[in-house]
């Protein structure tokens, strides 16, 4: 992070810090309106923040002394930014839905193979859908299952839940992830193998769990099935980069839909990772998502620093982490559709961002990434948001709504947005001792039931939850982890710590089934795999 741009926004911190969001909005009749974006079918309200004229200057200082514009450039122009994999990070080049663009790595544009992924993808979603590709008994497919982890799972399932009401609902999507056995038998005790569509996702085609829960679920066809490698054919498709061990396992390459290594995980909903997602909601729909995606990365790449929507969030959130001292910040969607939004952007942000080398891999002398949770609203109201309002750690908060619901009954939605501006409203400003009393609270419970406010906030309105503002608010996200990669001057697209999962388990697991392990760990890893082991009548 630059030192000099940093001390700015630390002097302009110290500056306004006794000032509080109440006092900011009663010296501003405008202030809601100064603070206030739009872009991709989003509205963003940052007024509620503790922040000033001269604290966004010196935090738009501090992201123009990270060069970030030019950072962008290179993102979507296909620069070998993520380094330490020698890859291009081009999940923009996925949704980039202008016919005449072109982005070249290694001297290749790239863009014909993502258009012609996403047409395969596009006449085997209607296939599933309409009934042409049918089962190996000649059944209609009913049950389609992803069988992947991580980045191969979270982003579909998120999406498949929140985008429901463009599905087809008589065809049930399924995500198996967990190694844990119990994942598949739940999952294979509420299907039929004749209507069974499995989706192997996997980027690596190597993922301990993935593929161990895509051999069992394959024995588990083939033997409710028969017919061996041909009901495999019509049972299995793979969604991978690497095509050898896709062919290993059984997949005809017809039957596998490509992406590329410049894609990572956690950000290839919008790449062949997404075929559940497109089977499910059709692949019109996930032409729109792809849109709203497309429309956000325009504006991010575009829009000056002062309005863009990505950059203003990660400096608001770089402000709270690095000035306040806050250790993570909530997600609360006000609608059930996102569900599993914030568990997506934990993976999103947090193996993003969950770094402390420089890119000169020197140790950060700085916060970095946040950890990140949350739960849909209103149901976390009924839980956590009592620390929010009165604990001792500062959690900044986005609350994202939407104006109009899918489902219209009675009078909820009004009284589920109520609860969101509501909450906004007290984080913001408080109650006061004097409130309570006025209130007639006895005085002895006067502290208790004084809320001390100034609890940041950022309020994400759009209309209403469509496959496009769904696109646009995973790219708003997206980008704005990619910012603060830039100015925290950290490396955004590896993740060496999930690697090292990896490896870490095969070493172990070869102990737990050795005839005769000889084992070389520390003493507790050796006692706990010892009783394991004795508990197995294996010692
Ligand atoms: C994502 C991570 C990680 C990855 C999984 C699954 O950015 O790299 O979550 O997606 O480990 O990997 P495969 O897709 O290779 O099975």
């Amino acid at each position: 992070m630059n030192q000099e741009a940093w001390k700015k926004v630390e002097d302009a911190v110290a500056a306004s810090k006794t000032t509080t969001i109440k006092q900011l909005f009663a010296a501003d009749p405008d202030r809601a309106a100064k603070y206030t974006l739009s872009a991709a079918g989003w509205t963003l309200d940052y007024s509620k923040n503790r922040i000033d004229a001269d604290v966004m200057k010196a935090l738009f200082g501090l992201a123009k002394a990270a060069n970030l514009k030019d950072e962008i450039e290179k993102m979507f122009t296909g620069a070998k930014i993520n380094r330490t994999e020698n890859r291009a990070v081009l999940h923009t080049a996925l949704r980039n839905c202008d016919p005449a663009a072109q982005v070249f790595v290694d001297g290749k544009d790239v863009m014909p193979d993502v258009r012609a992924v996403l047409a395969k993808m596009g006449a085997f979603a209607d296939a599933v859908r309409s009934g042409a590709h049918r089962g190996f008994t000649g059944k209609r497919i009913k049950y389609v299952v992803n069988i992947g982890i991580g980045g191969s799972d979270l982003g579909p399932v998120m999406a498949t839940l929140a985008l429901a009401p463009y599905s087809k609902r008589s065809i049930r999507n399924y995500f198996v992830s967990n190694v844990d056995s119990t994942h598949l038998a739940e999952t294979l005790r509420e299907i039929k193998a004749d209507q069974t569509l499995f989706i192997v996702a996997s980027k690596t085609f190597t993922t301990q769990e993935t593929m161990t829960n895509a051999m069992s679920a394959r024995d588990w066809l083939v033997k409710e099935l028969g017919g061996s490698g041909s009901a495999v054919a019509k049972h299995f498709v793979a969604l991978s980069t690497n095509e050898a061990e896709v062919v290993k396992f059984g997949i005809d390459p017809a039957n596998m839909f490509a992406f590329w290594d410049w894609v990572g995980g956690r950000y290839s909903l919008p790449s062949a990772i997404g075929l559940s997602l497109m089977i499910s909601i059709g692949p019109k729909n996930f032409g729109k998502m792809l849109k709203g995606y497309w429309k956000m990365d325009k504006h991010f790449r575009t829009a000056r620093l002062e309005k863009n929507m990505p950059v203003v969030l990660a400096l608001l959130g770089i402000l709270y982490a690095n000035a306040y001292g806050a250790e993570s910040y909530a997600v609360l969607p006000y609608d059930q559709y996102l569900s599993r939004f914030p568990a997506y952007l934990q993976q999103m942000d947090m193996e993003s961002n969950g770094k402390s080398v420089t890119k000169d891999g020197k140790p950060v002398a700085y916060t970095t990434g946040p950890i990140e949770w949350g739960e849909p609203g209103t149901n976390g109201q009924h839980s956590f948001y009592q620390l929010i309002h009165q604990g001792t750690h500062l959690i900044p908060a986005d609350f994202i709504g939407f104006c109009k619901t899918h489902n219209d009954i009675g009078d909820h939605h009004d009284k589920l947005m109520a609860n969101l501006f509501a909450q906004t409203e007290a984080l913001a400003f408080g109650k006061t001792a004097e409130q309570c009393r006025a209130d007639g609270d006895p005085e002895e419970l006067v502290p208790f039931k004084t809320f001390e406010g100034n609890r940041p906030t950022n309020t994400l309105l759009a209309d209403d939850l469509t496959p496009e503002t769904l696109g646009a608010l995973v790219a708003l996200y997206e980008h704005k982890i990619f910012t603060q990669g830039v100015i925290w001057n950290i490396y955004s697209f590896d993740q060496w710590g999930v690697q090292l999962g990896k490896v870490l388990a095969k070493n172990v697991l070869k102990d737990l089934v050795a005839e005769k392990p000889d084992l070389k760990h520390d003493s507790s890893t050796n006692a706990l795999i010892a009783h394991y082991r004795k508990v197995l009548g294996r010692a």
